[in-house]
């Protein structure tokens, strides 16, 4: 049999990568060395078949659809924008979890209107707005959406929040929830199908590895 080549994993380096690596640990994939520390993008592993790249969060999603990566992590939020074709979403990793709200500046009136909103997340956006029937602009930006309302560019903002102080400190409040988000294993269609054994193999490991550790939160 000809030899294969490596199973990729795309990871993401801060939150994902450090709440993943124990997961892969406990799945028996180890990194030979520290990625955080590193400035490169391609990382063995201590499994020959198994190799590690890390990329930017919002490139996880077209690496894997494409096949570039045979397996990733992603977030919800980064995968409801992009869509998610040619990708499977097998497993919540129950990591990295937030939610994805709108903003508004604190004890702002309502708008019935039309709105404007600053997001980097423009596809969710739009879509949330549509399916309330408002209408709305949508300003896409890739960072400190916080700032937009408090120089008025924007009225409101989409974004991730976790303990809310980021929004806090720059005069916001969420006003509403669009979805809770958490970290998604997800795998390409096409080696889904060529590499079922191998991929169902580490699906599984990371599986119980989750499953441990939640039961372990809830103890
Ligand atoms: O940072 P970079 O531009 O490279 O990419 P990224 O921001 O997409 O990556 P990263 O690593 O910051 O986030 C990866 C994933 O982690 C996101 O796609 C989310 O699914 C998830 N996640 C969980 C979060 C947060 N919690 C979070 N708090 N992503 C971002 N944040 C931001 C938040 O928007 C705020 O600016 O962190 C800041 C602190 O949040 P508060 O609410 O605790 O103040
Ligand atoms: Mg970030």
């Amino acid at each position: 049999m000809a030899t294969q080549k490596p199973l990729t994993i795309a990871l993401s380096k801060g939150r994902i990568l450090k709440e993943t690596l124990p997961l892969l640990e406990a799945a028996g994939i180890h990194m030979l060395e520290d990625p955080e520390k590193s400035r490169k993008l391609i990382f063995d592993t201590n499994r020959p078949d198994v190799k590690i790249i890390i990329i930017r969060a919002t490139d996880v999603p077209p690496y894997v659809q494409y096949g570039a990566a045979d397996l990733g992590v992603a977030g919800k939020d980064v995968l409801m924008e992009h869509g998610g074709a040619g990708i499977y979403e097998p497993l919540d990793l129950h990591i990295a979890r937030c939610k994805l709200m709108v903003a508004a500046p604190k004890d702002a009136a309502p708008i019935h209107g039309r709105i404007r909103v600053a997001t980097k997340f423009v596809d969710i956006t739009r879509r949330y707005y549509a399916s309330k029937g408002q209408q709305a602009d949508v300003i896409k930006l890739y960072g400190a959406m916080e700032l937009a309302p408090i120089v008025g560019l924007a009225d409101r903002i989409v974004d991730v929040v976790d303990t809310g102080n980021t929004l806090r400190a720059n005069g916001l409040e969420p006003t509403e929830l669009i979805a809770h988000i958490s970290s998604r294993l997800v795998v390409n269609q096409a080696s889904m199908k060529t590499r079922h054994q191998e991929i169902q193999q580490i699906i599984d490991l990371l599986a119980d590895a989750v499953a441990a550790k939640v039961q372990g939160e809830s103890a």
